[in-house]
């Protein structure tokens, strides 16, 4: 089948009529075919955002909520479809495209259907000089959204969603890996009533399509999520032209154990936040610290459970980790077992490919653990962003603390204790964007989302994200 590019409301082929092939990471097969779009399709998605904007951004907040809201229950009522969907494309168990993924996407524009009725800006009165000052919020104009391949179809509506609400028009690429559920939401669009032009889907590779998104020099804001070095690249062609810039990158997650902890629960959640969707989520805490009084229980316990985990076909109910994304990405996340072992780390579990019957030529493989010794080697200071984490014991507070923060990235910590002050103590000092204590992966849309360091610029999420896809203009009155 042919994917094609949702633009002024309509799909349409490609101008060039190029096209990619797509992949069911489960099989390794080809199933699809993408656009391979071109400056030229990205110009007329352009043109179509930039007409539709005088009469959106003039839309009343109720308008606007309404048809949010109804893509939110079109998106609920084809759960089935929508979660199938991204599980092959993405080769992610289908229970948690199910459970996780489209619920979500599904979230996103209700809550922005909703928050954008609550929105509001400041006013100053000037005492004395008898001025009022207010702060008008307009929308940008015409913005991008560049998503990657992990949480397709969730990270996609995460910057959609608040773009269009607060009166924006779209032109939006998701990944070249995982393009399905970003065409099947154009379908959705159209039956909610969205009006044509205000989200324009262009399919094709970051270094063209993407590309063309970012130097287009009328589309002033760019938010995107991605690895940091795209995101570098992104940042060094936009500034010339003073874009708005959203980045959320990449992360290496602390996740610290103290002994006084709830064990079974910070058991339970740390297989998760370093399994989930194969390890390939920014949040996945892939550097575990252990107090070193329960560093030996902990190991033999993580190892245990994680050796039950079971990897197979993605729509296989029992399922717990499925396919990774690509071939190349497994090859990468393979190359750093390499690197680890060469750096003297000690493969605890896993490590290697995993052949399921049926399915050869799919991208398995065993969920990876990791003893190092140190926190200066290259399998704990680079982004892997696959099913691999290590282990190391630390004994004070402050080793910890500084063990976490010693990494260039900063998106989120998980810390687990029952100490308040300690709580307190790390919260204050962690160098990240998101500390999780006793928890992990647990999301209100409300809170500002994203990262320190090098793992981005600027905040998404609740108001942040209606802040980010306004300008705002100071009023002043005298009267
Ligand atoms: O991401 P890219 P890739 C990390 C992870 C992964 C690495 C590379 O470590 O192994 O990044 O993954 C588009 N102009 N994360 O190569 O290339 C691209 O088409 C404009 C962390 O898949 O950053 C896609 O839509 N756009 C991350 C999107 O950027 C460009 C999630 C992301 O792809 C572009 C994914 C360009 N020049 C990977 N080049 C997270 N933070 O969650 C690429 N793109």
């Amino acid at each position: 089948m042919n994917i094609q590019n949702y633009i002024n409301g309509e799909f349409v082929n490609p101008v060039s009529n190029n096209w990619l092939d797509n992949y069911n990471p489960s099989n390794g097969e080809v199933y699809s075919q993408i656009p391979n779009s071109s400056s030229e399709d990205v110009a007329n998605a352009y043109k179509s955002a930039a007409e539709a904007f005088p009469k959106w951004s003039n839309s009343t907040l109720e308008e606007r909520s309404r048809i949010l809201i109804k893509i939110s229950e079109l998106l609920e009522s084809n759960l089935e479809r929508f979660a199938m969907a991204e599980s092959k494309d993405n080769g992610k168990p289908l229970s948690l495209a199910r459970e996780i993924d489209i619920p979500r996407a599904a979230s996103n524009f209700r809550f922005f259907g909703n928050a954008i009725t609550q929105f509001a800006s400041e006013s100053h009165e000037s005492v004395g000089l008898n001025a009022v000052n207010f702060t008008l919020r307009q929308p940008i104009g015409v913005v991008g959204c560049i998503s990657p391949w992990n949480l397709p179809l969730y990270l996609f509506t995460w910057k959609i969603a608040p773009a269009i609400a607060a009166g924006n028009c779209v032109v939006a690429k998701p990944s070249e890996v995982t393009p399905m559920t970003a065409y099947l939401l154009g379908e959705i669009c159209t039956e909610a009533g969205l009006p044509k032009g205000v989200l324009n889907i262009v399919h094709g590779l970051g270094t063209t399509t993407g590309q063309a998104i970012v130097e287009h020099p009328n589309i002033k804001a760019i938010s995107f999520t991605g690895g940091t070095e795209t995101g570098a690249h992104i940042a060094r062609v936009a500034a010339p032209m003073f874009k708005k810039l959203s980045l959320e990158l990449g992360g290496k997650n602390p996740n610290i154990i103290f002994a006084d902890c709830d064990y079974e629960n910070m058991l339970a959640t740390t297989v998760r936040s370093s399994f989930a969707n194969q390890g390939q989520i920014c949040l996945c805490g892939s550097r575990i610290f252990v107090e070193e009084a329960i560093f030996e229980k902990f190991k033999k316990d993580f190892v245990q459970k994680v050796k039950q985990l079971k990897v197979g076909h993605p729509s296989d109910k029992n399922t717990n980790i499925g396919a990774l994304v690509s071939k190349s990405h497994l090859e990468k996340v393979e190359n750093y077992v390499k690197i680890a072992e060469d750096e003297g780390g000690k493969i605890l579990c896993g490590g290697l490919e995993v052949t399921i019957e049926g399915f050869e030529n799919g991208y398995y493989m065993q969920p990876t653990i990791i003893e190092i010794e140190t926190n200066q080697c290259r399998i704990n200071q680079e982004e892997v962003f696959g099913p691999v984490v290590t282990i190391m014991s630390f004994k004070t507070d402050e080793e910890a603390l500084q063990l976490a923060n010693d990494v260039k990235y900063g998106l989120s910590a998980t810390l687990w204790t029952n100490n308040l002050n300690r709580t307190m103590q790390f919260s204050k000092q962690l160098q990240t964007g998101i500390v999780w204590v006793n928890t992990w992966m647990l999301r209100d849309l409300r809170t500002p989302f994203g990262g320190a360091k090098e793992s981005g610029v600027g905040r998404e999420g609740g108001f942040e994200a209606l802040r980010f896809f306004t300008e705002p203009k100071n009023v002043c009155i005298k009267y």
